[in-house]
């Protein structure tokens, strides 16, 4: 252990202990910008520093550890001039546009300049000219250079997280800055879409693009019946944005909202997160008895950043995705058909609006096999989670207090099979749970494949692995999230080293809970494991555990799709992932 003075408070902490989080540990809270723990700790941002008495000295404290009899002040005279007049730096090569800025109220740049009461800023405003908008507002994911601090973090998330290394250092001295390596423009870039750098940026220069303006225009419009669907981790998460603890808003709020908002029908994402399980399961089990070995593992489709990534790092694996579509398309696919008729709405009518955890899905909706249903897109719109609260937040309403409301039927009813599907190894577990009805003809117990969820425990491998006995089969499972984790299982797949039948990868680590949409609270707090233990509980006590048990799932194939697989169900439900 090593003893040290902080502000004259004396602190024990193990050898190798930065000054920060040794600061911590006395509830000394030294502010920082750049600093991610294990991820960015290079003090590219200098606001960190703090004084070493006695060496005359000032060092950045994220990336110093403390010695024995170290004297550090935090908030000597030296110290404070430092952090302000780096600040003060950053500040000037800033936009310093906090009305017009996505992240105002969540950006930890305006709040350590507010908390330090920065009221102007001496330097000269040094802003990069005529390149405010690096590109067009038609990619899903947005940059502004003039809100770049040049803290590094989109290049470490992507690089050491995500291992796409999309995100690079550009420029040298006053004009370094941030753009896509390689001289790549964005959409060359083979960008998963993820959105883990926005989630990681301390200010507003990433942001998914916005279409909360559309989103207005078609709820708004008396001629057009707009359909809502709700993905299943938007509802661990959404209550964050207004300040709320994780899970504490619940799904029946934010139905109530969209309704406020002018939605037609409010539905549920988890409908189709069961008919997919109904699709994919009997998918798994035809390829098991196919024996198809070049197709083995069957991949887990239903994640688009995941789908991105593998075409574009590993296109000689796609063949092995599951043909089956993702949850949100295949919704879009029953709106426009099934439910279309079921309402007596014309399919041409139809707006379809889905508010999903994740960036990608806006890219997923504008694939070429994405029109199934015959009248446009099958998904016209996407809004993240945060687009949603700022909808809401426009609206000034109450949402903490605001009444729950029930989802329309049909396409509202979902398992809790279904919510599982937002947090990592939950599409797995559902499909367990239903693949082994569909070759035993009995329910296991609903928690019998849980070996697969992440349960806080260190995993030997950078994936979690499990193996069940299916009717008499062995079926070898995986689950991976975070697309590093995922390119190595890949590379252990490729090397033979390993073996599986069905692996199920999602692009964010802890899955959707943890996804690129989800709201930020200026914290750094990682929050996917929180949001899926919310939809764990909730799949607890849901009243139907098993996706093949799911009423308005069991009519849509009584009445118009046959059975899983049909003709009709392929046509729909179905893509090819090479088109
Ligand atoms: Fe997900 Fe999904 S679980 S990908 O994270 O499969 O976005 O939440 O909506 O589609 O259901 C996201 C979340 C979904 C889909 C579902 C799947
Ligand atoms: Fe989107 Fe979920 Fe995939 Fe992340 S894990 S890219 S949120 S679908």
């Amino acid at each position: 252990m090593v003893n040290l003075t902080i502000n004259s408070i004396p602190v024990t902490v193990p050898e190798g202990t930065t000054i920060l989080d040794a600061a911590a540990s006395v509830d000394i809270e030294i502010p920082s910008l750049c600093y991610l723990k294990e991820l960015n700790e290079i003090s590219a941002c200098r606001v960190c520093c703090v004084e070493v008495e006695g060496e005359g000295k000032l060092v950045p404290s994220c990336n110093n550890v403390v010695r024995e009899g170290m004297v550090i002040r935090t908030n000597s005279p030296r110290a404070l001039e430092a952090r302000r007049v780096n600040m003060e730096l950053i500040l000037s090569q800033h936009d310093n546009k906090c009305a017009t800025c996505i992240r105002s109220g969540t950006c930890q740049l305006q709040k350590i300049a507010n908390d330090m009461g920065i009221l102007g800023v001496s330097y000269p405003t040094d802003l990069a000219r005529g390149k405010k908008a690096d590109w067009t507002t038609t990619f899903p994911l947005y940059r502004d250079v003039n809100k770049c601090i040049k803290c590094m973090r989109c290049i470490q998330v992507c690089d050491k997280v995500q291992s796409l290394s999309v995100w690079d250092i550009s420029g040298s001295g006053a004009r370094t800055t941030i753009d896509v390596s390689g001289n790549r423009v964005i959409k060359q870039a083979d960008c998963s879409l993820c959105g883990q750098c926005i989630t990681h940026c301390p200010t507003g220069a990433l942001r998914e693009r916005d279409d909360t303006q559309k989103a207005y225009a078609a709820l708004g419009d008396p001629d057009r019946v707009t359909i809502v669907q709700i993905a299943p981790a938007v509802r661990a998460a959404w209550g964050e944005a207004f300040g709320m603890p994780t899970g504490k808003a619940t799904v029946g709020q934010l139905v109530s909202v969209l309704r406020k908002l002018g939605a037609d029908y409010v539905f549920d994402t988890t409908f189709s997160a069961d008919l997919t399980i109904m699709e994919e399961g009997t998918e798994l089990l035809q390829r098991l008895q196919a024996g198809d070995l070049d197709n083995q593992p069957m991949f887990t489709s239903c994640c688009p950043g995941w789908v991105r990534f593998l075409k574009s790092q590993f296109p000689e694996m796609t063949g092995r995705l599951s043909t089956a579509k993702s949850p949100q398309q295949m919704f879009g696919a029953v709106g426009k058909t099934w439910l279309a008729h079921n309402l007596g709405v014309d399919a041409d009518k139809i707006y379809s609006i889905s508010i999903m955890p994740c960036i990608a899905k806006k890219a997923e909706r504008e694939l070429p096999s994405m029109d199934s249903a015959g009248h446009g897109s099958d998904v016209d719109l996407v809004i993240t989670t945060r687009e949603l609260a700022r909808m809401a937040r426009a609206e000034h309403l109450d949402v903490e207090n605001i009444a729950e409301s029930a989802f329309d039927s049909p396409l509202g009813d979902g398992t809790g099979a279904g919510v599982i599907f937002g947090a990592t190894g939950g599409v797995m577990e559902a499909a367990l749970r239903s693949a082994y009805f569909l070759t035993t003809g009995e329910n296991p117990s609903p928690d019998a494949f849980r070996e697969v969820r992440d349960d806080g425990t260190i995993s030997p491998l950078p994936w979690r692995e499990a193996t069940f006995e299916l009717a008499g089969r062995t079926v070898r499972c995986a689950v991976a999230s975070g697309l590093g984790n995922a390119r190595q299982l890949l590379h252990s797949l490729q090397r033979r080293e390993v073996h599986y039948e069905f692996v199920e990868i999602m692009a964010c680590p802890g899955g959707c809970a943890g996804g690129g949409g989800q709201p930020v609270d200026g914290t750094d707090r990682e929050k996917a494991a929180d949001r899926g233990k919310v939809l764990f509980r909730l799949d607890q006590n849901a009243p139907l555990r098993f996706s093949h048990e799911n009423p308005a799932v069991q009519a849509l194939y009584r009445e118009y799709l046959d059975e899983p697989c049909s003709h009709r169900a392929e046509e729909l439900l179905h893509c090819d992932h090479f088109a």
